[in-house]
């Protein structure tokens, strides 16, 4: 059997919220893929050092308590200057205080070098969709 293409998954920074994170863990491992969840309260170091030795395709970032831009911001240099400069990086949530137009928000974490980026109360079964488009 083909080896389970694997994606590192976490809540960043000081964010303590747990629910989605476990939704999330289960969805995508029921649609076939290897999670490697941290959890939460993850640094960004952690999500890079994961996908390096898990060999990750993907890594997917929550951020739910509002601190999302400060939090989010250099992962992508942090990947590159770690050698894993093409790894796609998801990230959603709730990720700014209150409720900013998603465009704004869309465009701020794309320009940050986010691959895609997810509403607020986005369900599993979009992001999974994205990935087997992008993971191929
Ligand atoms: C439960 C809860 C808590 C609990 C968390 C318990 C725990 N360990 O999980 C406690 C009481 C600890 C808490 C604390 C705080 N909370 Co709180 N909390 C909530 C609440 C009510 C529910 C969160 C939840 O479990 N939702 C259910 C799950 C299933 O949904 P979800 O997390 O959104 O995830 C789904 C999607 O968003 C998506 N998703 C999430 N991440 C990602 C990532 C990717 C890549 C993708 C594709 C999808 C995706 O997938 C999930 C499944 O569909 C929300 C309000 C709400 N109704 O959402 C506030 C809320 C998230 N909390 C909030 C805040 C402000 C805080 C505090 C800062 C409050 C404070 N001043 O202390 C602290 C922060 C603590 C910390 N360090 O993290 C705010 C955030 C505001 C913002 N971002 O603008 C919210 C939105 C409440 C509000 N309306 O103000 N909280």
């Amino acid at each position: 059997m083909a080896d389970k293409v694997k994606v590192v998954l976490g809540v960043i920074g000081a964010d303590c919220h747990a629910v989605g994170n476990k939704i999330l863990n289960h969805a995508i491992t029921a649609a076939g893929y290897e999670v490697i969840n941290l959890g939460v309260l993850v640094p960004q170091e952690e999500f890079v050092n994961a996908a390096i030795e898990t060999d990750a395709k993907a890594i997917l970032v929550a951020s739910l308590y509002g601190h999302g831009e400060i939090d989010c911001r250099g992962l992508r240099d942090r990947c590159r200057e770690a050698g894993i400069e093409d790894i796609m990086l998801y990230v959603g949530g709730n990720l700014v205080v209150g409720k900013t137009d998603f465009n704004e928000v869309e465009k701020k974490f794309l320009d940050m070098g986010y691959n895609r980026v997810y509403e607020p109360g986005t369900l599993p079964d979009r992001v999974i969709a994205d990935m087997k488009e992008d993971l191929k």
